[in-house]
């Protein structure tokens, strides 16, 4: 599904036409544009910039216009939680958590589920149970909310907090931890049960730097991972005051190492003279780890958020966007895109190798000389399409081209999807669509390509029933191999 607010961005990046950006290459190579939005400067990068947000709060213009506008995730501040989905036992209401879903859906923008199973905000029912029957409580409970959110997730933080913050990496004591220390094993088998695709995270506080509590987590996910337990990912909450951990970056990457996505997942960071800086601190160190899918804030507006009087957030009680939203923009812009090469500097003179004048493009192969080899020499290019981001109607995806002909100064790519699908924001390249074709110009700094050098941009899809990867594509009019 594509938004009015996508389509708009595409179509002004569109007017760039692929020869003003071959001009522009001649004489220098300026950065990519910035992006006006914390989602869409994030997506420069391939990943999300989220809000936990209450859907009650949704008929206040402000903060929903806030909403929309500024973040590509949402998390559901409680209506996802123990007690609002299960308020009795086995009986189950969806109403907020559906209700923010549809607002999320209209607005083309995916959903991590928090949380399947925590001690807290359990419903008054389950706090009095214990044992056997507290264990197939929290079975049937994960069973029936993953079950009913089934395909529409991009994620599930199906266990939140089970360690102690007694410095020694212990399980916390809880309900749930007294069934028996299998019980985080069993949440997250239980979910992949009822739900295949969804990411299925682990969340904590106080897990942001190298120690004790990140350290258990950490041997667990490992041990998931040796005995092939299910798990796709980590969530650090980063609830922060007046410091960020310096190995915060490095504990992040430790964990992506182990093969699992790692996200931010509540950040807040109170009000004060570092606020900033942590913010910047926080957003680069995401953008320096490749599996770093995104940062999520715990909240729009301060007067939003659960730390009352902290003022954590990066819009003030009434909208505006404060010192800390400027830090994490800029530092989101300022950001290469993962899947692009460090753009070299354009030399003045091409450096072609043989006295052949250079054709601007490609479009049509030189006669070939009686000596070549008889094979026609088409196969001018080579592309590598990956999609390695998808959730329910979204996708993220990846391309590399390279080019196997002479160095090329300005390039087109196209494809039509197989499936119907729909491109609507890239980076590191312009693109438009008609239909299903796909029509795909560099940007300003990355058109050339030296003969067997590469290219890359990507860009944020959308798709119905299936996401299916197109197989045939054209480079300035040849077909590529
Ligand atoms: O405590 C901060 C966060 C820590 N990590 C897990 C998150 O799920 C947690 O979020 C907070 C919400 O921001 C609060 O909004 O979780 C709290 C509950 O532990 C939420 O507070 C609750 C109040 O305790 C309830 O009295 C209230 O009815 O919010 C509810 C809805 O406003």
């Amino acid at each position: 599904m594509s938004t009015p607010r996508r389509g708009r961005l595409a179509l002004a990046a569109a007017t760039l036409t692929a020869s003003a950006v071959v001009a522009a290459v001649a004489v220098s190579a300026p950065a990519q544009a910035a992006s006006t939005t914390l989602g869409g400067a994030a997506a420069q990068t391939g990943r999300y910039y989220g809000a936990a947000i209450s859907p009650s709060k949704l008929s206040d213009s402000t903060y929903a216009a806030i909403a929309a506008r500024e973040f590509t995730m949402i998390t559901p501040e409680n209506e996802m939680k123990m007690d609002a989905t299960e308020p009795s036992q086995n009986q189950f209401n969806f109403t907020q958590g559906d209700a923010l879903l549809t607002w999320a859906t209209q607005h083309n923008i995916p959903v991590r589920g928090h949380t399947l199973a925590w001690h807290q905000q359990q419903p008054g029912w389950m706090q009095n149970l214990s044992g056997t029957a507290l264990r197939s409580a929290l079975v049937n409970h994960i069973t029936q909310v993953a079950t009913h959110y089934k395909g529409k997730l991009y994620a599930w933080d199906v266990v939140n907090e089970a360690f102690a913050d007694d410095g020694q990496g212990n399980r916390r004591d809880s309900n749930l931890q007294r069934t028996g220390n299998d019980w985080i094993e069993v949440a997250f088998k239980t979910a992949r049960a009822a739900d295949p695709n969804v990411k299925l995270c682990y969340n904590d506080y106080n897990t942001d730097g190298i120690n004790a509590k990140s350290t258990a987590v950490y041997n667990m996910v490992k041990d998931f991972k040796a005995r092939g337990v299910p798990i796709d990912c980590v969530g650090f909450q980063s609830h922060l005051n007046t410091s960020v951990p310096s190995d915060y970056q490095a504990n992040l990457q430790r964990f992506a190492d182990l093969g699992v996505e790692v996200q931010i997942t509540e950040l807040d960071v109170q009000q004060g003279s570092s606020q900033d800086a942590i913010y910047t601190a926080v957003t680069k160190a995401c953008l320096a780890v490749s599996a770093c899918k995104g940062i999520t804030v715990w909240g729009v507006r301060d007067s939003d958020s659960w730390r009352t009087g902290a003022n954590p957030l990066l819009f003030d009680n009434s909208g505006n966007k404060k010192s800390a939203y400027t830090s994490v923009l800029n530092a989101l812009n300022a950001s290469s895109p993962t899947t692009t090469p460090t753009p070299t500097p354009t030399p003045t003179v091409t450096p072609t190798p043989t006295p052949t004048p250079t054709p601007t493009t490609t479009t049509t192969p030189t006669p070939t000389p009686t000596t070549t080899p008889t094979t026609t020499p088409t196969g001018g290019c080579k592309v590598a399409y990956s999609a390695p981001n998808q959730w329910p109607g979204g996708f993220t995806a990846n391309v590399t081209i390279t080019n196997l002909g002479s160095a090329i100064n300005g390039w087109t790519l196209k494809w039509t999807w197989p499936s119907g699908q729909t491109i609507q924001q890239a980076w590191s390249s312009t693109a438009t669509q008609s239909g299903s074709n796909v029509t795909v110009t560099n940007a300003a700094w990355n058109g050339s390509i030296a003969a067997g050098g590469t290219a890359s941009f990507g860009f944020n899809g959308g798709f119905g029933a299936t996401n299916t990867a197109p197989t045939s594509f054209t480079l300035n009019g040849t077909l590529c191999s």
